[in-house]
């Protein structure tokens, strides 16, 4: 009798240690070093409003966010981000997720 409960308790243990690292994931790639790694994205810049430190962005695939590519806007982490970037260049992004559903830019790179 006994042997069958443990069994039964030790499945569902089993499952949440399967499951775990997938969540994890989601949150970002972690590196060698322990910091979480931005996620990186391709596309044109459409418009940037430095006042209100957005801009918004049409981007290709970004396979570590399982997103496929579109015309979104974004915010930056810190509007200095922003300076000489304009709307029909050609840029590189770092995108880190600040919350449940919430991504921010860190750096925008111009790709020439
Ligand atoms: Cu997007």
């Amino acid at each position: 009798m006994a042997p069958k409960y443990v069994i039964g308790a030790a499945l569902p243990l089993l499952f949440l240690a399967a499951t775990a690292p997938v969540a994890q994931v989601r949150q970002g790639a972690e590196s060698a070093a322990g910091a979480i790694a931005p996620h990186k994205g391709e596309g044109t810049v459409n418009k940037v409003d430095a006042k209100a430190g957005t801009f918004n962005m049409t981007h290709g695939p970004i396979p570590s966010l399982n997103w496929p590519p579109m015309t979104m806007d974004f915010q930056v982490k810190d509007k200095s981000a922003l300076k000489g970037i304009e709307a029909g260049q050609k840029v590189e992004i770092s995108i880190v997720q600040e919350g449940e559903g919430k991504f921010v830019v860190t750096e925008i790179k111009s790709l020439k």
